[in-house]
């Protein structure tokens, strides 16, 4: 079953054609998704989830970052959302005696 044409006025954007990355925002192969995962013109994107640029090596083919899929790299080594170093044990204060 072919879909609608879903640019009349765009010959490059029909259901047969090929998913392309534009700057334009076209949906060129008509599927509802503009700039879809493994578009022609795709830059393979990383997930940063710590987001310090680092990327794992998890990734997509993306026309641009897209959520967690930010980094360019994979050379993240510990990609935990939280930067801080486990504590080995937390001080706590001490307790008062309670008197019966
Ligand atoms: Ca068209
Ligand atoms: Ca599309
Ligand atoms: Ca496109
Ligand atoms: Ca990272």
């Amino acid at each position: 079953m072919r879909g609608e044409d879903c640019h009349d006025d765009i010959a490059a954007a029909n259901p047969d054609a090929a998913e392309e990355c534009d700057a334009d925002d076209i949906d060129h192969d008509c599927d509802g998704d503009v700039n879809d995962p493994s578009a022609l013109g795709c830059v393979t994107f990383y997930t940063d989830v710590d987001k310090d640029s680092y990327g794992t090596t998890t990734s997509q083919c993306l026309c641009e970052a897209e959520g967690t899929y930010s980094s360019t790299n994979n050379d993240d080594c510990d990609d935990n959302q939280s930067g801080d170093q486990p504590r080995g044990y937390r001080r706590r204060g001490r307790r008062r005696r309670l008197q019966l």
